[in-house]
């Protein structure tokens, strides 16, 4: 199932009930504006999912509704997390899928964060 970008926001998905902590999750870093975890189905050494705290189904959503203390707030975040992650030197790669065409498949807003290893050319 891939999410509809214009579909409202489902309280009791897979992300939001990892934020609630009903279901568990391999945490890496939390704070006010966001909680980082490992990646289910890892695509990567390092792959790991950054999710605001917030009703936000795409990055359009968030952009555009989220308060900008939370923008800023959750971007920082992923940034720490990376620098955390011992991934800044060697380098990494950000990815968030929106809506149909990219086979976004849980609709809470999520950033990708890959590395640790030399990662291929971005196919599409
Ligand atoms: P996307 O296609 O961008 O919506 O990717 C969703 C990602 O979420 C996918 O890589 C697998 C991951 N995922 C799905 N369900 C769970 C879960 O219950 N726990 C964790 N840790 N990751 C999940």
């Amino acid at each position: 199932m891939v999410v509809n970008a214009r579909q409202p926001y489902d309280e009791n998905n897979i992300f939001a009930r990892i934020l609630r902590g009903e279901i568990p999750c391999r945490k890496v870093h939390e704070n006010a504006f966001a909680l980082a975890f490992h990646d289910i189905n890892p695509q990567a050494d390092v792959h790991v999912l950054v999710i605001p705290k917030g009703p936000y189904v795409s990055f359009a959503d968030f952009c555009v509704d989220a308060p900008d203390a939370l923008v800023t707030g959750f971007f920082r975040t992923v940034a720490d997390v990376a620098q955390e992650l011992g991934l800044v030197e060697s380098g990494y790669r950000l990815l968030a899928n929106a809506g149909v065409h990219a086979h976004q498949e849980v609709p809470h807003f999520h950033v990708h964060l890959f590395g640790g290893h030399a990662l291929g050319p971005m196919l599409v």
